[in-house]
């Protein structure tokens, strides 16, 4: 069984945020992964960030492949609207919901097998074409729902559960993000919610292609030693580069902070993203330093986390595209069929 009701009750003592929802209106149905699965994790970060924004849920559209990541949106905001698309067709399907109504906040779900192996070219058009979303990628390194397999982003010589070596080089999801031209990429733990949670609600607040590769452990089939997505392994491995506080444009906005620690980042809808630097050298703005400073880590055998690349100017597939600024569906008769006189002047121009 994959769906699960939760009881409609609420704690009377549960508080209201900004819009008088609970938290408990950014769930959704009760989880059917396995107990422990970093995915679920995930969810109750995104339940967390939407909550905590105020943003209303039926402005919020979740959209999915196939796998045990791409079922979790059934497991969160159950008001939202909502699509579990083909295998690797997410990044597609949200394009077009994304270019008929570009006034939703598009959340992309998907998991290293939808998005690293059948989906690679979806995923890599995605961002950069500049599609104004949030694709999470809910990493663990294995295809969970089909019992195991290594997917494209395990780590050469990572074991399996059997003890067997994976042979091929790993695909590094956030340096083609940050190759392809996203302009928010950050990767982080499902374990590590105080900065999972900032880094989805700095990516919402992003007006642009924003990427998060979430390291997410498959406690059944890559939890093991040898496994290099493990929750040990990745705790030991873990090189945060900042921490991060998101300050939303309605909230009062007092900062304080050590001068030279912190680089504060305004982002256009007003929120404040607040980076208190751990990595000493590390420069957000450079596409250039990010890609070294990853593969250079990535050689030590570590895992660098944290907000790696921001655009503070991204430009998103909208306006390369000249479209209306109008949702289609509320597109009135005299838009859609301005009249024989402009279409002849329409046609006067491709003569
Ligand atoms: C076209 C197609 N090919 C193969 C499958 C079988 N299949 C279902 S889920 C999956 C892999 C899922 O792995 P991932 O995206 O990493 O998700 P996880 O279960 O690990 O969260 C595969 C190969 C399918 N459903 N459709
Ligand atoms: S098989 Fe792995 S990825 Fe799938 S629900 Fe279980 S722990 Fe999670
Ligand atoms: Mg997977």
């Amino acid at each position: 069984m994959s769906f699960l009701p939760k009881p409609k009750l609420h704690h009377p003592g549960l508080l209201p945020n900004a819009l008088g929802y609970t938290r408990r209106d950014y769930e959704g149905a009760i989880s059917t992964l396995c107990a422990g699965c970093g995915h679920d994790s995930i969810s109750a970060a995104i339940v967390h960030a939407c909550f905590q924004m105020d943003l209303p849920p039926h402005r919020i559209a979740k959209l999915s492949g196939i796998g045990c990541s791409s079922k979790t949106p059934t497991y969160f905001l159950g008001s939202s609207h909502g699509f579990n698309s083909v295998h690797g067709r997410m990044p597609s399907v949200l394009t077009g919901a994304n270019l008929a109504n570009r006034d939703l906040i598009y959340l992309g779900v998907s998991g290293d097998g939808d998005s690293a192996s059948i989906g690679l070219g979806q995923f890599a058009h995605s961002m950069r074409r500049g599609v104004n979303m949030v694709y999470i990628v809910e990493n663990n390194g294995v295809y969970g729902l089909t019992k195991g397999q290594f997917s494209a982003t395990a780590d050469k010589g990572a074991k399996s559960k059997r003890g067997v070596a994976n042979n091929d080089e790993a695909i590094d999801l956030v340096s083609m993000a940050i190759q392809l031209g996203a302009s928010f990429v950050g990767r982080s733990f499902s374990g590590d919610k105080a900065q999972l949670i900032p880094l989805i609600q700095a990516a919402l607040a992003h007006p642009g292609a924003a990427f998060i590769d979430c390291i997410s452990p498959c406690v059944t089939f890559n939890n093991h030693q040898g496994s290099t997505k493990s929750f040990d392994y990745v705790r030991e491995h873990n090189e945060a580069v900042n921490m991060l506080d998101v300050i939303t444009g309605r909230d009062e906005i007092t900062v304080d902070y050590a001068p030279g620690a912190v680089e504060i980042v305004e982002q256009h809808d007003g929120s404040l993203l607040r980076l208190r630097k751990l990595a000493g050298d590390y420069d957000v703005s450079s596409r250039a330093e990010a890609l070294n400073f990853l593969q250079h880590h990535h050689a030590k055998g570590e895992i660098v986390t944290g907000l790696l690349y921001l655009d503070p100017e991204p430009e998103e597939m909208h306006s390369h595209l000249k479209t209306a600024a109008t949702p289609l569906n509320a597109l009135d008769e005299t838009d859609l069929c301005p009249g024989s006189a402009a279409l002849e002047a329409l046609n006067a121009t491709l003569r």
